[in-house]
């Protein structure tokens, strides 16, 4: 790493944060040496195995189970027409309009089957290898129906329904409008009056979260009481959608998330598996346990992205952005999911980037299709827009014949101009583009690199040389609940700590916050030793059991730090508070003439008059010697709920090289400087970006869910489904500039998902800016050889319908040959 170090703000000298603290669960976690779901065996348990639908669309005309259910070691097979009184439907928690259509999802299919991988039975048996036998026997007649795979063809009128009992493929349209909001005249004048309006067609291909740990729960009924295990990234709400969807009460059902080897989103839900689970234990009174197949998980753990995005930018000559419009078609997929519908949506106050302009409109169809359900995926929402406002900035700037730097500057929000409220309604914290942006030039060496690619431009190198830039922000530490309930998500956003002192003075923590690879247990630990004064190995931070941590919301949306760690930071302070009473007691001084410093309370002017918090801990244990009126324990709980998002930001670039004669592609260098506020622990910080970084460059260069006509996947393996390993990769030059979050005690900003929402477009500006000079205006992603290849030697974008082509959707056209259209525009000519 070359560390740039700028602290624009000032960062309290203290003794943990700020520390490059190795994380404290990495040794067991690294060994695998812990509690995956997958490795608890229970006496007398039993095992589960799902019988998949092999086709994407079909009626269910019978399913014949005697032969599994006489299989050797099967106690019982039980279809979705056995469990449907009682198996409710999977909860979406986030209708993103009042006329949202929800088709409802059962967890195992009754009548009909909507995508490949549909579970249409369950076989429980003595043994996982028993279970899995049996599915082979199950014997189902499919009535095949044509399946829904193309979202243009989707929503094009007369197109054949995902599912046959509603009207369209539309589950909901959603619209944000600044300006005269609703009668869209404020954003259309702007482009009407525009001199240059510059309109693309981007592809957000369809992409798997793909984590280490395959998903896997154990169900123990004992009574009327159940406990859940689950690898899942939010216990919590498990639990609570747990009880509405089956009827277990919510008193009654304790979820736990042992160590949970990550999730990128992916384990952001409730599944139909975990539900089958329950049921299953509920029905046999017996302990169950279902774990996936890598193939399982490919095919059936949600996907993420999908979007078909049409965005217009209008600008004048001198490169001063007017407005932006972005009409986006999102692949819900057969199925509402938790937060399916609200990842798209979230783009809304997104798509205009890090830049200042008034006119500006977001629209929003999700499709039904019959593929696997999206939800979130590392990022949800933010990447995509991202993407879109990154890449089409390039574009404008090819357009105008300015620097794509020069003409971000010039429209970028100013230091000075912080806080800021972006035409989409959010507030920007605080943060300084330029600086960061100076420090990434400066890390990636941008002169001498500019310099190489004049040189191979003009010897027509067969390998091109390109420069990409990303200056991003994004709304994380999901958060205020009243803006949350304003978008109408199901939950509040608030975080939950205790913390309690023991005896020995020694500290526990208790956090609703639910770490699947983050490292709280490390940052926690930092944040509590600082402010309690006390060892870092002192500290144990307990989380990801509803028994132990009974209020919570989990980890997603990077909200963790800058809400739950705020959450134990307001803890602690209590707790010193408490503290304070007691030390003044038997200082026998005024409370008001104490100081606490380094753990200790002293009396200010006298000497050798102090009592560490250890020492307090053990004299509220004994509580012989204790103030009136104070109940004899050093604890307290805390509720964080912030006023407003953190925004993060920073700026990507990437120097690619593009062998024209081959079409492979390779990242030469990348830097990055992120601003994520106040840093607790540098080292989790650089990890975080490091894996950001890689799932952004793999949906830039490797990934992609592809289906074939007939809606099967055929990227259901990691042979297909590329995964980039290290190897792929290459050296990241990271830095940071520091502009405190006003909005949180710790003036930190998330860090989880920076990388991926910022690296994409960086990446593929960079490749096309290697190109562009040949005739190439735009390459699909994944940028696979082929697809390099194609565009480079036909010119455009290579056939792939990247950019170019008829609109299906609402009949407008985009431009073909420029890519830079009238004001008579993708968007601009059927409204
Ligand atoms: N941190 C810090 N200083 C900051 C910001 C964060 O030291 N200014 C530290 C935090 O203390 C925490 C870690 O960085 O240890 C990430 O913090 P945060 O940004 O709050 O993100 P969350 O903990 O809420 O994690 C969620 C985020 C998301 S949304 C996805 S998706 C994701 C990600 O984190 N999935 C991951 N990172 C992942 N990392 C791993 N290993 N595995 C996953 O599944």
């Amino acid at each position: 790493m070359t560390a740039v170090e700028d602290r624009a703000t000032t960062q309290a000298p203290e003794r943990e944060v700020g520390k490059a603290r190795r994380r404290k669960e990495d040794a067991r976690l690294i060994t695998g040496r812990t509690t995956w779901t997958d490795n608890m065996v229970l006496p007398g348990m039993l095992h589960l195995a799902v019988v998949r639908s092999p086709v994407a669309h079909a009626k269910i005309s019978s399913i014949d189970v005697s032969a599994a259910q006489e299989a050797p070691g099967v106690l019982a097979v039980l279809t979705g027409r056995d469990v449907a009184d009682e198996q409710g439907s999977i909860p979406c928690a986030w209708p993103v309009t009042p006329d949202m259509v929800n088709p409802g999802h059962p967890s195992i299919a009754v009548d009909e089957v909507n995508h490949v991988g549909e579970a249409v039975a369950v076989i429980v048996a003595r043994s996982k290898a028993a279970a899995q036998d049996a599915v082979e026997l199950v014997d189902v007649d499919y009535d095949l129906l044509p399946a829904v795979l193309d979202m243009e063809e989707a929503v094009a009128e007369g197109a054949q329904l995902t599912h046959d009992h509603l009207e369209s493929n539309r589950s909901f349209h959603f619209v944000f409008e600044s300006g005269d909001a609703g009668t869209g005249q404020h954003t259309d004048d702007a482009f009407r009056d525009a001199e240059v309006v510059v309109s693309r067609r981007f592809v957000q291909q369809r992409l798997i979260p793909a984590f280490m740990e395959p998903r896997s729960v154990v169900v123990q009924p004992q009574g009327d009481n159940y406990t859940m295990w689950s690898s899942t990234q939010v216990p919590h709400i498990l639990r609570l959608m747990l009880a509405m969807v089956t009827g277990v009460p919510e008193h009654k059902l304790r979820v736990v998330a042992p160590d949970v080897g990550g999730g990128f989103g992916g384990k952001l839900q409730v599944t139909p598996e975990e539900v089958i689970s329950l049921l299953v234990a509920r029905r046999l009174g017996k302990p169950v346990k279902w774990t996936e197949t890598r193939s399982e998980s490919l095919m059936t753990a949600h996907h993420g992205r999908d979007q078909i995005q049409y965005i217009d930018i209008a600008a004048d000559r001198e490169g001063n952005v007017k407005g932006l419009r972005c009409r986006i078609l999102a692949d819900m997929g057969a199925y509402l999911r938790l937060v399916s519908p609200g990842v798209p949506v979230l783009g809304a106050f997104m798509f205009n980037g890090i830049y200042k302009f008034s006119a500006y409109r977001f629209e929003c169809d999700g499709i039904f299709t019959n593929k696997t359900p999206t939800d979130a995926y590392r990022g949800a929402g933010r990447p995509e827009a991202t993407f879109a406002v990154e890449r089409i900035m390039d574009e404008l700037a090819v357009e105008l014949g300015m620097d794509p730097l020069e003409l971000r500057r010039k429209n970028w929000i100013k230091a000075e101009e912080f806080p800021f409220t972006s035409v989409a309604g959010m507030t920007y914290d605080s943060g300084d583009y330029e600086t960061a942006t100076q420090k990434a030039l400066q890390l990636i060496g941008y002169d001498e690199l500019r310099e190489e690619q004049r040189r191979r431009r003009e010897s027509n190198d067969p390998v091109q040389l390109g420069i990409g830039f990303s200056t991003f922000t994004e709304m994380c530490g999901l958060a205020p609940s009243r803006v949350l309930g304003s978008l109408s998500y199901g939950a509040g956003g608030w975080e939950h700590a205790s913390i309690r002192m023991l005896p020995t003075g020694k500290v526990e923590v208790v956090t609703g916050s639910t770490p699947h690879g983050q490292g709280h247990e490390t940052a926690w630990s930092q944040l509590v030793a600082d402010r309690l004064g006390v060892p870092f190995e002192d500290v144990e931070v307990l989380h990801g059991d509803t028994s132990v941590s009974p209020r919570g919301l989990d980890t997603y949306g990077s909200r963790s730090l800058v809400v739950g760690g705020a959450a134990v930071v307001s803890a602690a302070e209590k707790v010193v508070t408490k503290a304070r009473r007691v030390a003044a007691h038997l200082l026998e001084a005024s409370e008001d003439d104490l100081d606490f410093s380094a753990g200790k309370f002293s009396v200010r002017g006298t000497p050798g008059a102090e009592v560490s918090i250890q020492e307090i801990a053990l004299a509220t244990f004994a509580a012989h010697n204790f103030p009136e009126g104070v109940e004899p324990s050093i604890d307290a709980d805390a509720t964080f709920d912030p006023e407003n998002f953190s925004f993060p930001h920073g700026t990507h670039i990437c120097a690619m090289e593009v062998d024209t004669e081959t079409g492979m592609v390779k990242i030469r260098k990348y830097a990055c400087v992120d601003d994520v506020g106040t840093i607790v622990n540098p080292l989790i910080v650089e990890g975080q970006i490091h894996g950001g970084l890689a799932q952004g460059i793999a949906q830039a260069l490797f990934e992609e869910a592809v289906y074939d006509a007939d809606g099967n996947l055929t990227t259901g393996t990691f042979v297909d489904y590329l995964v980039p390993s290290a190897a792929d990769l290459p050296h990241f030059e990271t830095g940071n500039t520091v502009h405190e979050a006003p909005g949180n005690p710790i003036g930190a900003k998330g860090v989880g998902e920076a990388g991926t929402i910022a690296s994409t477009p960086a990446v593929v500006n960079a490749a096309l800016d290697a190109v562009r000079h040949l005739g190439v205006r735009d390459i699909r992603m994944p940028l696979t050889p082929e697809r390099v290849w194609r565009a480079v030697h036909g010119g455009g974008d290579g056939g792939d319908r990247a950019t170019a082509g008829t609109n299906a959707y609402g009949g407008a056209q985009t431009e073909t040959t420029a890519g830079v259209s009238t004001p008579q525009s993708a968007l601009g000519g059927d409204r």
